[in-house]
Parts: C-alpha cells; structure tokens; sequence
C-alpha cells in the first residue's frame, strides 16, 4: 500500500493530485486545515493537508464518497489507544486549539494518538495498516463541535449562575421573589460573566436608580407638627420616640412634647414619662380618642408633638379599623411605620400591606444592629413608594439611632470592598 500527503488549496486540487498520483482506486484517509508559511517563512497561509492511500485491502468502517474518492469515518478506539504519541508535524497548526478543559482530554486524546498515526505511515513509505489510520478531520469536527457546545454550555452556565447568585443573594437579603430576579437580571443583563464582588455593586445601583428620591432619607419635616408612630408590638417605637425628641431637645431647635395614645400595657406610659422626664418634656396621656383635641391643645406650647400608640397585632382587621379610627381623630402630619428589621420579610411586606389603608407617609426601620439582611428596605420602598426617614441601630437612648441613606445602608452588601 502507498500513502500519500498532499498539501493542496482545496479538495478538487487533492482528488486531481491523487487520482494521477495514485490512481482512481485511491483512498482519502484524512483531510485537515493547516497554515503554512509562504513569502520566506514571513506569512502564513491556510491549505488542506490531505492523506490518501492506493493498494492493499482497506477496511473502513463505512466508505464515504468524497469527490470520487472512498474515505474511511470513524477512528477505532483501541487501535489509537495502542499508536505511540507523535507530536503533530512542524508548520502545521491544529484550527482549533484543544485545551478547554478536562472534559475534552479523551477526544483531545484521540486526535493526539490519530495524528500520531499518521506520522510513520508517512515517514515510512506507507507501509501502516489501514484501519490503524483513524480519520483527523472527523475527530477534528467532533472537537470542534464539542467544544461549541461546551462554550455554550460554559457560557450560559455562567451568566445563568452570576444572575441566580446575584438573585440568590437578594432573596437571602429579603427582597421578595420577582423583584429579586428582576433586579438581578438587569444587573447582569449587560455583562452576565460579571464577577460577583462587580455585579453586587450593579444590584446596588440598580436599586439606587429605582428608588430616586426615595433613596435620600427623609426624617421629620420642618413643617410638620403632630408625628404619629405606629406599628407592631415590641419593635421600638416608644424607644425610637424617645430618641428623636433627644435629638431635637439636644439641638434646642424645636420645642417638643410627647403623648400617648397607649393605655393597653401597663408599663407604657410609665416608660414614655421615664423618657420624658429625662429629657424635660412635656408628657401627656390619651385614654380615649375624644380627649385628643384637648389634649392636643394642652401641648399648644410644643412645636413638634410625637405620638406614641399601641404595639398590635396588624394582622387582625379590627386593630387595623381601630388605628384607623384613632389615625383619623389625631389627623398627624405625619405617620411614621416602625418596623423591626429582624421580622421576617414576608411578615413586613403583609404589615405594610395590612397598614396601607391608613396611609403610612414614612417607615422607620428598628435593630439594624440585630441583622445583617437589609434587602427589606429598599424592597419595600420600592414596592409601597415611601421613603425612610431613621434607622435605629441598637437600644441606647438616644444614642443609637442614625439618618441613613439607602445607598449607605447597601454598602453593608458590599463591605466596602468592592467595585469597579
Ligand atoms: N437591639 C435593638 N433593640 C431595640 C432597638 N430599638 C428598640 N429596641 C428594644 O426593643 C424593645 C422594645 O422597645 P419598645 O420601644 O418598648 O418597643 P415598642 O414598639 O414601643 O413596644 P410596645 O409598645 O410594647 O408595642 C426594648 O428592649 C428596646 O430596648 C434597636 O434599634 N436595636
Ligand atoms: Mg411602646
């Protein structure tokens, strides 16, 4: 048997090669792209590097016609594992590189051991078996076509797992299920192989660029008088109460009174008055709706009148028809929802929800200390179009309340250490 390598410019050159070379008998044994250098080794160009053979009894798997040429397909596997490795021939280039990875080594492998086969038949006249001659371009396009496939699946992989991880993050932060991949997905929609430290800080500005104004917190207004807290049992409204007339008695600006509305715990009004007579305020009780214009007036002196309420239970309508009814007697200028930030994100979506009826202007968020998951905020500004007006971050009066914006709020996301 004779076999033959021919570098040609394409596959009709080969076949007129080979059937005066070798004969209309002639096999192709493998076809491959090669650069070659030209113009005094200064420039490569692309060819065709075709192996063919003539004589002897050829066993091919199935025959493939090529251009009136037989050609044998499919490399047999055990006879490649047995060929020694050959490095591939000098000025040749493989099209496509072969190095993406471990799970391309077996066909990265079998085209190694088939170019290796190749080398002696050529370097000894031909005198190779046939069928220990496994074809380079089939095992050529299936690396090529598993590598496209792996990119593809890499790739999708990839901006499929920074935009989930990035949601991941946001519904671990709290923010409900559909505002999470929503945000996450326009964070990462330009650049989905963005890594994660990059795409964190885009969520964030993502959220800063849907919340506008809403970002910039917004504590007691000038103009406002009367300042109503309500919200569920425990979470720190007497405390936050206490603290923002602190504030506003340490900066002597404005002359402040207290008054409450909460006759249900015993304790109440007692921890009100504590405050009250620390800071030398005026501290007046309501028992019932009715007394409010009165007592209102009483506090005629005061420029700035927080009201403190009961802790209830929002998720009982009547609490809510009843914080209505008071709401509607006191008409504040404002109404200020305090919420604790360790209640579980969907339990806050359903008190805001449940509170909505009464108009809620502003939210304080309570325990910021208590947590490291804030995704609430901006969730829930976002959904119910308020702003925030204080966080409070811990239990010392009146130390430990802050004005925080959200973008300061959402660096606790980042740590400060990213960005781009
Ligand atoms: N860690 C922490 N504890 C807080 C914070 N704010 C309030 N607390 C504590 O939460 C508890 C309840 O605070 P209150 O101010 O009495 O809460 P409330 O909403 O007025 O409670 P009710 O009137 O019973 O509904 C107290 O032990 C406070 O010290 C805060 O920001 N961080
Ligand atoms: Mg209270």
């Amino acid at each position: 048997m004779i076999v033959r390598r021919y570098i040609v410019r394409d596959m009709p050159e080969a076949v007129m090669s080979i059937r005066k070379d070798l004969g209309k008998d002639a096999v192709i044994l493998s076809t491959k792209k090669v650069r070659v250098k030209k113009w005094l080794g200064l420039r490569w160009q692309k060819r065709l590097e075709v192996t063919a053979a003539v004589g002897g009894d050829i066993p091919l798997h199935h025959d493939v016609v090529r251009n009136g040429v037989k050609a044998p397909a499919a490399p047999v596997r055990e006879e490649t594992r047995e060929t020694p490795p050959v490095t591939r021939p000098e000025a040749t280039d493989v099209l496509d590189e072969p190095s993406f990875g471990a799970a391309l080594a077996g066909a990265f492998g079998a085209y190694q051991a088939t170019a290796a086969a190749m080398q002696p038949a050529q370097q000894d006249g031909g005198v190779k078996a046939p069928q220990q001659v496994p074809v380079v371009e089939d095992v050529l396009r299936e690396l090529a076509s598993l590598k496209a496939m792996l990119q593809t699946q890499v790739g999708s992989r990839d901006s499929a797992s920074v935009a989930s991880e990035c949601e991941g993050f946001l519904r671990a932060q709290g923010v409900g299920e559909d505002v999470a991949r929503q945000w996450a997905q326009r964070a990462t929609a330009n650049d989905p192989d963005v890594p994660m430290p990059i795409a964190l800080s885009r969520v964030q500005q993502v959220i800063l660029d849907e919340l506008g104004d809403l970002a910039i917190p917004m504590p007691i207004s000038q103009e406002s008088r009367v300042v109503a807290f309500v919200g569920p049992t425990g979470v720190g409204k007497t405390t936050s109460i206490a603290k923002i007339a602190a504030l506003y008695v340490l900066a002597g600006k404005r002359r402040v009174g207290l008054l409450t509305t909460d006759t249900f715990r015993i304790a109440a009004v007692e921890q009100l008055k504590t405050y009250a007579d620390i800071l030398g305020v005026p501290m007046l009780v309501v028992d019932d709706a009715q007394e409010l214009p009165l007592r209102l007036a009483e506090l005629s002196g005061c420029d700035l009148i927080l009201v403190d309420t009961a802790g209830r239970n929002f998720r009982k309508p009547e609490t809510v028809a009843n914080t209505q009814s008071l709401l509607g007697s006191l008409a504040p200028d404002e109404t200020i929802l305090v919420a604790s930030l360790t209640a579980k994100p969907d339990d806050l979506d359903a008190l805001v929800t449940a509170c909505n009826p009464f108009g809620i202007d502003k939210f304080l968020f309570t325990k910021l200390d208590e947590t490291s998951t804030v995704g609430s905020i901006p969730a829930l500004l976002a959904k119910y179009q308020r702003p925030l007006s204080y966080v409070t971050v811990g239990q010392n009066v009146p130390d430990d309340i802050d004005i925080l914006s959200v973008e300061q709020i959402l660096d606790r996301w980042l740590g400060g250490e990213a960005g781009e």
